[in-house]
């Protein structure tokens, strides 16, 4: 691939678990978008930035060939992709973690089975999708099993006598339950990752990366952010910061002509409940005010 486009390029999961909260992401990032007849492609309106729509597993390839400088797609799939890669060839690498799509790599094994420990594995068969990252940690382990590769219904291979255990994605664990397994171990913890290819870019393309990973980070801090102002007796600043879900030092100002007072502005995370208000007003504070906060750019 090496016709010069100027545009970047996103590869986004089509359809699937992680496709609309990537696309919201991206638009909450600032980024508009008009779809293209087939719906595989969406032109960016407001920005030099395009979005692929594809299958999760062709992300790390499309990264690879150079066909998209980012992707979003699960840490599972690019750490697997990056493990069974040729030799030589330089992988995507993982450029932010996006809080969304969590789910674990883990073993598991038939409920009420003699399997107890990873260790008792050793001379058993295990059904995977994800031969690489199995692979990785039974060497790291020092268990030696034979890994039979499976690209879908994982969880159905011990009741088919074709596998002893699975490693397979769990979120909820409602599927092992419903299949009579449990988990023993996790071996990988995952989320959605921005993923970026590992070919060199020019500037400009680099410049559009490092502005949307600001805008992304900055959509996502703001995500449940709440901006507290508050008026207090100076000497009840240690108590009020010791109360609020801070994510940084509050800024505190003076107040002209109140020497002994503060006004504070507290950037918060979770709930600030009317439980939260009372108590700070019980401590000195007054003209409490709780703003949502549209966006942040660190
Ligand atoms: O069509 P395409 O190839 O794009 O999609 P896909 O079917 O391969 O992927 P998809 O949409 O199922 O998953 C995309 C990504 O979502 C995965 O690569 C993970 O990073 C992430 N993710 C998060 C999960 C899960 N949670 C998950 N629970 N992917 C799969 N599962 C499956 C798991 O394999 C098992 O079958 O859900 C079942 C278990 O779920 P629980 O809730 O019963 O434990
Ligand atoms: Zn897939």
């Amino acid at each position: 691939m090496t016709i010069a486009r100027d545009r970047l390029r996103v590869a986004v999961q089509k359809s699937g678990r992680l496709a609309e909260t990537s696309l919201s992401l991206l638009r909450r990032a600032g980024l508009s978008f008009r779809a293209s007849r087939d719906r595989l492609f969406l032109y960016g309106e407001n920005l030099p930035i395009d979005v692929l729509l594809v299958r999760d597993d062709d992300i790390p390839g499309l990264l690879m060939e150079g066909s998209c400088e980012l992707g979003i797609v699960g840490r599972n799939v690019l750490a697997e992709q990056r493990l069974t890669a040729l030799p030589g060839t330089d992988a995507p690498a993982e450029r932010l973690a996006l809080g969304f799509g969590g789910c674990r790599l883990s073993l598991a094994v038939t409920d009420g089975g003699p399997i107890t420990v990873p260790a008792q594995l050793d001379g058993l068969r295990i059904a995977t999708s994800y031969p690489g990252l199995l692979a990785d940690w039974l060497a790291v382990n020092g268990i030696r099993a034979e890994i039979v590769v499976l690209s879908g219904s994982v969880e159905i291979a011990p009741r088919l006598g074709k596998a002893d255990a699975i490693c397979d994605l769990v979120s909820s664990g409602a599927t092992l339950a419903a299949n009579q397994l449990h988990e023993l171990v996790a071996i990988l913890h995952s989320e959605a990752v921005l993923a970026a290819s590992p070919h060199p870019l020019g500037s400009a393309k680099a410049e559009q990366v490092e502005r949307l990973c600001a805008r992304i980070e900055g959509a996502q801090s703001s995500d449940g952010a709440r901006l507290l102002m508050l008026q207090a007796p100076r000497a009840a600043l240690a108590a009020i910061t010791r109360l609020l879900p801070v994510r940084e030092s509050p800024s505190v100002l003076s107040l002209d002509g109140l020497p002994d007072d503060i006004a504070v502005q507290a950037l918060c995370s979770g709930a600030l409940d009317w439980q939260h208000l009372e108590d700070l007003k019980r401590l000195g504070a007054r003209g409490l005010m709780v703003l949502n906060v549209e966006r942040m750019l660190a």
